[in-house]
């Protein structure tokens, strides 16, 4: 029989899972492993740095639900990885990360003095769901297996395997390959009956339901789902940060989260919440009071594909183990059955109400849009880009104070349309998400609001866009400083003053002051189109060029530093890194 590397072992392994794309820098170490990827139709992608790597797989899988495949080599590969490695996992995506390490004889253990090692294992076990390295040419295929079973088990997150690269490179006997049906569940995870009945019972007999979904709705594809039961159910759906805009949010049933006090309404005249998907995490104030009602007076029906997050913040009055995918068309199916048992007009009453709401909020925060000075205020620009872009254009946005104007002036319209690091909230991530998203939809516009701080961190990935003919709209806010920790320096070292002048003078902020670069001038030396204004007017004209130009771009969008730092629901926000007071 002809003999194959180890590493083709592991791509002849990536084609029984479907996987079409793998992102990484190629490296000597695991030429086995890339040069054989072709051959079984996988395609690499390379950007310009590591930790983009893992982003773009992060975001390829959370986009479309299959599996993200990277790769890094031994020591400062795996090093530039390991950003990546935190933030994916942080945030639940499904990633594969495959790395070379160095040959077996030096490194295990290390001899000392062995060129670009560490214990890749050691620190990846800490970051990650599951890392484990290959001991021996024939336990490649049994260790893919276990993680690929890992991977699938649970919340998504990051699986790691390290392979040296005498067994990468090493030509060997071809093993049997197992059938992924042979290796891994196939079948979804469906819910008891008898729990489905009881949800529906809870529900039915309920004063105000509501639905509180998070990323697992994501994961489970389970979009239409959602938005179905919550009009048989007439229940608001609150989603957790990383959930922003699984259910249409021109829907009556949505409330997403800038509408911060509506949220926290809902939460507390809810007799019973049903948790779709969901930690509810510090974002979501660990499900306490005062933003929740009371536990004790507050049921919780609570439906997870991960048995460990059933009942972990919240305690849970009927936790269900299911995907997400099968459990709400069943229970759609139950109460269909007793729709009639439902108070509906009462809680349509309450619909209506929270609606109204919603729309005064909105009036209230849209007034900052009559601010037409020079430079522009923050607002205009991702106002602008609801206008401009299709409804499913893709959203990426960045972090900062950047995200907040981002979240406060956005509707999203069509379900999965946001992409961010809101677990995270890892500036410059944005850049190779973006990236990622382009490569999951060719065909939508992607576009990442972003700020001059952020998009310092990685702007050589440009020239990944263009080579790879991949085509998002970088908006970069510049405001030349740390906008987000330079109000809150500020807030922390004189508070009144900060409130009474908005600022404090130069001499006393410290380092939150950035220089300037020129991003639109940077974009275009890498072949990308580029544009810089400060007027709104200017912007959509800029937006609408952009588009027409058909590649990547980017919009350097001059804002008022003063006014960028004072972002909508600042006060909002302020609380909740503490300990919420009540139960
Ligand atoms: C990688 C990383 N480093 C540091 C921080 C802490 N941090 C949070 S916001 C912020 C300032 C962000 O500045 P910029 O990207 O320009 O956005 P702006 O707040 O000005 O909109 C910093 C440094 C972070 N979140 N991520």
């Amino acid at each position: 029989m002809a003999m194959i590397h180890g590493g083709e072992v592991v791509a002849k392994m990536l084609k029984e899972e479907g996987v079409e794309k793998v992102f990484g820098i190629i490296d000597g170490t695991y030429f086995g492993f890339y040069s054989n990827l072709r051959k079984y139709g996988i395609e690499i992608i390379t950007p310009r740095h590591e930790t983009s790597a893992v982003h773009m797989a992060g975001t390829y899988a959370r986009m479309t639900g299959k599996l993200g495949v990277c790769m890094a080599s031994n020591g400062p590969g795996v090093a530039n990885a390991l950003p990546g490695v935190a933030v994916e996992n942080a945030e639940g995506n499904r990633v594969l990360l495959i790395t070379s390490k160095r040959r077996l004889q030096i490194s295990q253990p290390d001899r000392g003095g062995t060129y670009q090692w560490f214990d890749q294992v050691g620190v990846i076990q800490k970051m990650s769901k599951w890392s484990e390295a290959v001991t021996s040419p024939d336990r490649i295929s049994e260790l893919i297996r276990m993680a690929l079973r890992e991977s699938y088990k649970g919340r998504p997150g990051v699986v790691h395997i390290d392979i040296p690269e005498n067994i990468m490179n090493t030509k060997i006997e071809p093993p049997a390959l197992w059938k992924k049906n042979q290796y891994r569940r196939q079948h979804d995870i469906y819910p008891d009956p008898d729990l489905v009945k009881e949800a529906a019972e809870i529900l039915v007999q309920a004063r105000m339901p509501m639905i509180h979904a998070g990323s697992g709705i994501i994961h489970a594809l389970a979009f239409n789902e959602l938005e179905k039961l919550a009009e048989v159910l007439s229940a608001p759906v609150t989603t957790s940060w990383a959930a922003r805009s699984v259910l249409r949010e021109s829907s009556e049933y949505s409330f997403p989260m800038p509408y911060v006090k509506i949220n926290n309404k809902i939460r507390n005249d809810a007799d019973v919440v049903l948790v779709l998907g969901s930690r509810i995490g510090e974002t979501d104030w660990w499900g306490k009071a005062p933003y929740w009602k009371n536990a004790a007076e507050q049921k919780m029906i609570q439906v997870d594909i991960d048995d460990s997050i059933l009942g972990m913040n919240k305690p849970a009055d009927l936790a269900i183990l299911a995907d997400l995918k099968k459990f709400i068309p069943a229970l759609i199916k139950e109460l269909e059955n007793q729709k009639s048992k439902m108070n509906l007009d009462v809680r349509k009453s309450n619909l209506r109400f929270y609606q109204d709401l919603k729309r005064s909020l909105r009036k209230d925060y849209d007034k900052k849009l009559q601010d037409k000075e020079e430079p522009m205020i923050t607002a205009h620009v991702p106002h602008i880009c609801r206008e401009v872009f299709p409804d499913d254009a893709i959203c990426v946005m960045d972090g900062g104070n950047t995200a907040v104007w981002a979240n406060f002036y956005q509707e999203f319209p069509v379900p999965n349309t946001v992409v961010s690091t809101f677990k995270f909230g890892m500036l410059g991530a944005g850049i190779s998400q973006a990236l990622g998203a382009a490569v999951a939809f060719p065909e939508r516009q992607v576009y990442c609001i972003i700020g001059d701080g952020a998009m310092g961190f990685h702007p050589q990935e440009i020239e990944t866009a263009i080579r790879n003919n991949l085509k998002p709209i970088y908006i970069v806010i510049s405001d030349r400083q740390w906008g987000m920790v330079k109000l809150t320096q500020e807030i922390a070292l004189k508070p009144i003053q900060t409130m009474v002048f908005k600022k404090l003078p130069e001499t006393e902020v410290i380092n939150t002051d950035l220089g300037e670069i020129e991003f639109h001038t940077l974009a275009e030396s890498m072949g990308a189109f580029g544009a810089r204004v400060k007027k709104p007017e200017d912007f959509r004209t800029a937006l609408k060029a952009a588009i027409a130009n058909n590649k990547c771009a980017v919009i350097h969008v001059d804002v008022d530093p003063v006014k960028h730092k004072w972002v909508p629901g600042l006060m909002d926000f302020k609380d909740m890194h503490n300990e919420p007071k009540g139960k």
